[in-house]
């Protein structure tokens, strides 16, 4: 395809149309019936991650239209330019190099030429040397006591990431100290983060890609001034906060020495930053080594999506999955049901990465599409998504594709727990995959008028990925696979996935009112929003 090929005018888009339509009546009770291999055969692995995408409705001919797809539309040349550092974020005219922080030291094909590539390592070790004081005590608070308390402070990408990783990896994780993330704007958040913390062993990590961020800034300036409550010297500020920026000026306009300051450079986006210094509170609880663990996990992933074949690269199966039915099935929405608590917050996190980087509706050149991209991303850890909203997976009028996620050994092997856990996977996707046909509902359920209700027509797809144990390693395959399957899509729809537009106008329009509410400006405003500020002006007390 030529880049100005509309994608449903290409010769695999029609194809994929017609197969569709020719695939009507089809039931994996049937495929699987057909082929006994299936369940061998349609599977993956790379990286310490299998996945099984039997349970797909695919035949090998659908397989064959998707990765002609991937083809036509120039996937892996679009990858093979951001591993080489081209600017493929037109729109902010910069290079996407998250690949670039995993990259082992001396590593060949690391894009040197990029402006900051060759300091990667440079800020790890600043980081690992950091990690180190801190952990063995040798970092000391303003009065002398070590620190026992790490807060992270950011939103958005400087949150998520480290966050979730933090949660996954709590095995991992120094036991004695403790970790907290704040994020939202909301007091309350700042306010059950610190209330049983001493700031005397308390060390805040600003981390902020520009600095700039209301909501960042603003914990930040709280944090600071919960601080000198107690410890009631400015000097004290030196030794209880650090910044991860790439924003030199605006750190030292804070008050932080530039010398505790962890750089990253423009092209690490937000969402994709868990790797870069955005990690350090990661890093802190787990330590550098596990943290290279990470890496090596990522890199691992990195590395089987830049040189596998189409047709056995896992990233881009997902994706090619995923796209099959947003764009023929007309599916909105993508579960993603991690069955490990520790991964409790893995769907928020693929929630920004997914539909930040895909919720658009013009390709890179600005024209409108006249097809759908990111779908609703959401999920929950099973098996507590199973007593909620599965109802609706299993028996409701959408097709809900889901991806199942598990882990063959568990971090804390009591009594029967994770047999039942992986159980209980299993079993979800046999039953949306195969369902209750009318016939063996009516062979157990004497009351006829009870029979509808009780079928399931199966036929729901799922692909079901598996890792061996929650390592840092799998943990940093399983997170590029995403970085990677997003990317898949967006290549295939010919978006941006880099840029984040959409954002920007609720924070400027944020800004304006809180204006308004502090009277240093007035707006022309909707009587909507009028009457809402009224409202909340004179009750707030
Ligand atoms: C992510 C987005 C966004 C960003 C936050 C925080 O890709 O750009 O979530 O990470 O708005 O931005 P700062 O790191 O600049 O505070």
């Amino acid at each position: 395809m030529t880049s100005t090929t509309p994608l449903r005018q290409t010769a695999a888009w029609a194809a994929l149309e017609a197969h569709q339509a020719s695939l009507a009546g089809q039931h994996l009770r049937g495929l699987f019936a057909a082929d006994p291999t299936r369940g061998t055969r349609l599977t993956a692995e790379a990286a310490g991650i299998y996945l099984d995408y039997s349970k797909n409705l695919v035949t090998d001919e659908t397989m064959a239209l998707l990765v002609a797809l991937a083809e036509e539309t120039g996937v892996e040349a679009r990858r093979d330019a951001m591993f080489a550092g081209e600017a493929i974020n037109n729109t902010e005219g910069r290079a996407v190099l998250h690949t670039a922080l995993r990259m082992p030291r001396g590593y060949a094909s690391l894009p040197t030429r990029v402006a900051g590539v060759s300091e990667i390592h440079g800020v790890l070790d600043k980081m690992a040397a950091f990690a180190e004081r801190v952990r063995s005590g040798e970092w000391k608070g303003y009065t002398g006591k070590p620190i026992r308390n790490v807060v992270n402070l950011g939103i958005g990408g400087s949150d998520l990431g480290p966050a979730m990783a933090y949660e996954a990896l709590r095995p991992y994780s120094r036991r004695d100290m403790v970790f907290r993330f704040v994020s939202n704007v909301d007091g309350s958040d700042f306010a059950e983060a610190t209330r049983d913390l001493d700031p005397e062993e308390t060390l805040f990590i600003v981390a902020s890609k520009t600095f700039t961020t209301i909501e960042t800034m603003t914990n930040a300036n709280t944090a600071r001034d919960w601080l000198l409550e107690k410890l009631c010297d400015k000097i004290a500020i030196a030794a209880h906060f650090v910044a991860v920026s790439t924003n030199a000026v605006e750190v030292a306009r804070f008050g932080i020495d530039t010398d505790n300051m962890f750089g990253f450079w423009d092209w690490v986006g937000g969402r994709y930053s868990l790797t870069s210094a955005i990690g350090l509170s990661l890093m802190l609880a787990i330590g550098p080594d596990h943290f290279g663990e990470l890496l090596d996990g990522f890199h691992a992933m990195d590395e089987h999506f830049r040189t596998a074949p189409i047709a056995e690269n896992l990233p881009m199966l997902l994706g090619l999955l995923g796209l099959w039915y947003s764009n023929f099935h007309g599916a909105e929405t993508q579960a993603v049901l991690p069955y490990d608590q520790y991964l409790n917050k893995l769907t928020a996190y693929l929630q920004q990465l997914d539909m930040e980087s895909n919720g658009k509706s013009v390709d890179r050149d600005g024209r409108r599409l006249d097809y759908n991209t990111g779908p609703v991303v959401f999920g929950q850890p099973g098996t507590n998504g199973q007593h909620a909203f599965y109802q609706l997976i299993h028996q409701g009028t959408r097709l809900i594709p889901c991806d199942f996620i598990g882990c063959c050994q568990t971090q804390n092997p009591l009594n029967v727990h994770h047999d039942l856990l992986m159980a209980n996977l299993f079993a979800q996707t046999r039953a949306l995959a195969f369902g209750k046909t009318a016939e063996e509902v009516a062979g157990e359920e004497k009351d006829a008028e009870l029979v509808p209700h009780r079928v399931f027509e199966g036929n729901r797809p799922t692909n079901t990925i598996l890792v061996d144990r929650l390592t840092p390693q799998a943990l940093g395959a399983l997170i590029a696979l995403y970085e990677h399957k997003v990317f898949t899509q967006g290549a295939v729809w010919g978006i941006n996935s880099f840029d984040q537009w959409g954002v920007q106008l609720g924070k400027v329009l944020a800004t304006e009112l809180g204006e308004v509410f502090s009277g240093k400006a007035k707006a022309a405003l909707d009587s909507s929003t009028e009457a809402l500020v009224a409202r909340y002006l004179s009750r707030k007390g």
